[in-house]
């Protein structure tokens, strides 16, 4: 029987999906022949893989990477770049990169203490820091990229020559941080180690470390306040400042901290902070069935992506504090939406969407996907986005605040979280496509190529092809060795109005079930769907207490955002208005940044106004013009100049 209601879903891991895709498998073919590499000699060059073998006696005299000594957070690029090299290993066999996958974590296991701990900063630089500013000093933010990266090479090749070191520092840090007498009752002041937790648990079945997870979770934010004990223990003067403008980082809000989880309502402070809690937040309600804590997940979700994100999928709306503001703040040219948040709002709605079923969440995933994700790296994949601005002014001074924001992409930075990010997002990019469960299988993700679903004990073979995301025909053939009944969920894309379905050449109704096309009957081999999505250009607004939007436009198709470029409009991207009956023409360019639908509009510029007053009763004249469009992901990959996602509409 068909039901609407469908129990929770896995995700299909994605060693069982094959991406053949004409718009993903170039960038997958990229990552693994150009950033992963890249990030690996940039780990080289930088001194990130040796600082493994540092001793303070070596420090004494210098360091010879330049460096006055290793930061707080090296350990999770290395860590990263492990996650990255084995999922490419578990799909991509390439033995040098093995080898060096290998050598690293030789070093990363001989740098393990004898009790367990295992963190550069404080053996080498600072070993008597160790556990006095879980507010600020990462140390369980870098343990978390650890376990997670032990994980990912366990999964991709059986060895455990990572993760059983993990296992031991995570059972030491069971053993010094959590409620029973003795114990520190701390928690990380950048979250992550709870979502890796949730990893280990399910890779090792292990309950001890979903209940490590779930301590790290509920102790946040309670009285009294662990991050002022420790400060007071610092005798430091620093506790959490509420009032503004004190963004810089002690407030409690910045690390999620201001309250108990469960009692937070709006998501505040550091956006990739706040996207890695969420997550292990989910992992923790799934797995343990706590109601209470998945509705509170409901309701960040809820503020995240109805007032505080950005059309792009991109979170946080200012570089002070990389963080969240208030409702509705979404500035476009000083937007941060970091890449490394956008990752991370991907990773929570992935895993709300198992939990929940509901296309919502899908909606959201392929919104940071094919935007304020792959943004975050250029075509050629060596230079990358740190802040994912929607407007571009390139002489705008605001640029040269920090390295971390500039109007174009850049080779590295002093802190290097996004680009390892990007590289293991990119990988185990099959992941986000498919769910399955005992009745069935869900597609979220218009993804050629193929995936080996369970469905209970019945194995069965997807094939899908489409051009997506230029063009909404999406066939699915499916493979089985006997007939077998079971549902199949096609998602509708909650930005397409007018979708059809055929089976084996025939039109057929179907039902929805939480934006599914819920397709039931019993399926035999070479059964084919095709799932025909309307696609036309549209014209999105933002709700008016975006001030910053107020009176502008941005043009969408299917799930890609659009932006215009100075190198195909020229200068003065915000005197262009697009009348609000201008007709919107899509036309597929294969020569235009490896082929992509451009969408086009007669337009008209406001000309400069008379003579060289700033102010002045001169309205300037209109001057028609045409605009071209592009992939607001793709932006920037061809010269350097202005850009913009919300244009003035007339
Ligand atoms: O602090 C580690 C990482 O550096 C954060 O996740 C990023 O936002 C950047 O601050
Ligand atoms: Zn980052």
């Amino acid at each position: 029987m068909a039901s609407s209601s469908s129990p929770p879903m896995s995700a299909v891991p994605f060693t069982r999906v094959v991406i053949d895709d004409h718009f993903w498998s170039p960038r997958q073919e990229t990552n693994r022949n150009v950033t992963i590499p890249y990030v690996q000699s940039m780990s080289e060059k930088t001194g990130r893989f040796e600082s493994f073998k540092l001793t303070q006696a070596d420090l004494e005299g210098g360091w010879r990477f330049g460096m006055p000594n290793p930061p707080i957070y090296w350990d999770s690029d290395v860590a990263k770049w492990i996650e990255a090299a084995s999922y490419s290993l578990a799909t991509h066999p390439d033995a040098e990169l093995a080898a060096k996958v290998d050598e690293v974590i030789e070093l990363i296991a001989v740098s393990q203490q004898d009790d367990g701990y295992l963190n550069v900063h404080f053996t080498a630089v600072d070993p008597d820091g160790r556990w006095t500013n879980l507010r600020d000093l990462h140390e369980l933010y870098c343990a978390g990229h650890l376990i997670e990266a032990a994980v990912a090479h366990f999964d991709a090749t059986g060895k455990r020559t990572l993760l059983d070191p993990m296992i031991r520092y995570t059972d030491y840090i069971a053993s010094t941080f959590g409620p029973e007498p003795g114990k520190k009752r701390g928690y990380p002041g950048h979250e992550e180690i709870e979502l890796a937790l949730v990893r280990l648990w399910n890779t090792t079945g292990e309950k001890r470390f979903m209940d490590l997870a779930s301590y790290f979770i509920d102790e946040r934010g309670q009285a009294p306040h662990y991050f002022d004990i420790e400060s007071e223990e610092r005798d430091e003067d620093d506790k959490n400042v509420d009032e503004w403008p004190h963004t810089v980082g002690l407030r409690h809000d910045v690390k999620q901290a201001h309250l108990p989880v469960r009692e937070q309502t709006t998501a505040e402070g550091h956006s990739v902070r706040a996207m890695y809690l969420y997550d292990g937040m989910v992992g923790v309600a799934a797995g343990t069935g706590d109601e209470g804590l998945m509705a509170a997940c409901r309701t960040l979700w809820d503020n995240v992506t109805n007032r505080r994100m950005y059309i792009t999928g991109g979170v946080g709306s200012t570089y002070q504090g990389e963080r969240f503001t208030t409702d509705h703040d979404l500035p476009s040219d000083t937007a941060y939406a970091e890449t490394c948040a956008s990752i991370g709002l991907a990773n929570w709605a992935s895993r709300m969407l198992q939990e929940e079923g509901d296309s919502q969440y899908a909606d959201e995933l392929e919104r940071v996907l094919y935007n304020g994700f792959l943004s975050g790296v250029s075509q050629e994949g060596d230079t990358f986005f740190y802040a994912n601005v929607l407007e571009v002014e390139p002489q705008a001074p605001y640029f040269r605040t920090r390295d971390r924001i500039k109007p174009f992409r850049q080779g590295w930075f002093d802190t290097a979280c996004c680009p390892p990010n990007v590289i293991r997002t990119l990988a185990a990019l099959g992941r986000y496509i498919y769910s399955e469960n005992s009745e069935g299988i869900a597609v979220h993700m218009y993804v050629s190529g193929e995936v080996t679903a369970h469905v209970g004990d019945t194995v069965v073979t997807l094939k899908q092809e489409s051009r997506y995301p230029w063009d909404g025909d999406v066939a699915i053939s499916v493979e089985l060795d006997s007939p077998a009944e079971f549902d199949l969920r096609l998602r509708i894309p909650g930005w397409c109005d007018d979708a059809k379905l055929e089976i084996n050449g025939s039109p057929v109704d179907h039902q929805t079930a939480k934006g599914y096309a819920l397709l039931h009957r019993v399926w035999q081999s070479g059964d084919t769907v095709v799932l025909r999505l309307a696609m036309p250009m549209k014209r999105i607004y933002s709700d008016r207490r975006v001030s910053s939007t107020v009176g502008k436009v941005a043009l969408q198709r299917g799930p890609i955002i659009y932006c215009l470029e100075e190198i195909d409009n020229s200068a003065g991207l915000n005197s262009v208005i697009l009348p609000r009956d201008a007709e919107l023409n899509s036309n597929f360019e294969e020569s235009l940044l490896g082929g992509v639908t451009t969408i086009s509009a007669s337009a008209q510029k406001i000309g400069r106004n008379a003579g060289e007053s700033l102010y002045t009763s001169d309205p300037g004249t209109l001057t028609a013009t045409t605009i071209k469009a592009v992939p607001y992901a793709l932006w920037g990959n061809r010269e350097r100049g202005e850009m913009l996602v919300w244009i003035n509409e007339a």
